[in-house]
């Protein structure tokens, strides 16, 4: 049976790209019904919902299917009322989006290439291509936050659950240098955030 409103989440445990949409879900307070995938022996439902891609996470609302984690944390966000996900100035919704957009595509792939590299010359590239995106999205947060400890301002927001999410998989490349900077992000604050309202 799917959730009071209608809702089903196709997804993994340790997926961060489901807990973004888990999180964005639970932000609302809206009830779901969550669905584990088996990755290795995809259901017939995943299939048949998101048969370009074939990924988690998956929404289901009321039988028609949205795929692409930030695109379902922004249709979450628009269905519901209650606490914004996204800025509502335009001019800000852009910048969240053009920053969520540029963690996916540079910093979480530059970070997942340092931890996996085998040879010591590429992880000390990828390491460098980390820390370059991680000066950006620190310039950002400055000026986003407002002197607050969040993207979002004083409450989190669409970027910071983008980055939330990440953070525990990512958390094994600590042991590599120069990672101090990431703390600035107010890492500490947000893990603690998610693990008090997630409920995963
Ligand atoms: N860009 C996608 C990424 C989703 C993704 O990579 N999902 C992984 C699990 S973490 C998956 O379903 N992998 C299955 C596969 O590649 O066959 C999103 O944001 O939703
Ligand atoms: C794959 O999943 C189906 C149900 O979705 C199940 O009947 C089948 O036994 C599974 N196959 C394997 C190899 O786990």
């Amino acid at each position: 049976m799917a959730g009071e409103e209608g809702l089903k989440v196709l997804g993994l445990q340790v997926s961060p790209f489901v807990l973004r949409v888990c999180l964005a879900l639970n932000m609302k307070g809206v009830s779901y019904e969550y669905v584990e995938e088996d990755i290795s022996n995809k259901s017939e439902l995943l299939l048949k919902s998101n048969p370009v891609h074939k990924k988690v996470p998956v929404l289901i609302h009321n039988g028609k299917p949205i795929c692409e984690s930030l695109v379902i944390m922004q249709y979450v966000d628009e269905l519901f009322a209650g606490r914004p996900i996204l800025p509502t100035d335009p001019y800000e919704r852009a910048t969240a989006r053009f920053w969520a957009a540029y963690a996916d595509d540079k910093l979480f792939p530059a970070w997942y290439g340092m931890v996996k590299a085998q040879a010591e010359e590429e992880r000390a590239e990828k390491a460098k291509e980390t820390l370059a995106a991680i000066e950006h999205m620190e310039v950002t947060f400055a000026k986003c936050s407002g002197g607050n400890a969040f993207f979002g301002g004083d409450s989190i927001g669409y970027v910071d659950i983008v980055l939330t999410c990440s953070a525990p998989s990512c958390s094994g490349s600590r042991r590599c240098a120069g990672f101090s900077t990431w703390r600035s992000l107010t890492l500490a604050r947000l893990r603690c955030w998610l693990r008090g309202r997630s409920g995963l």
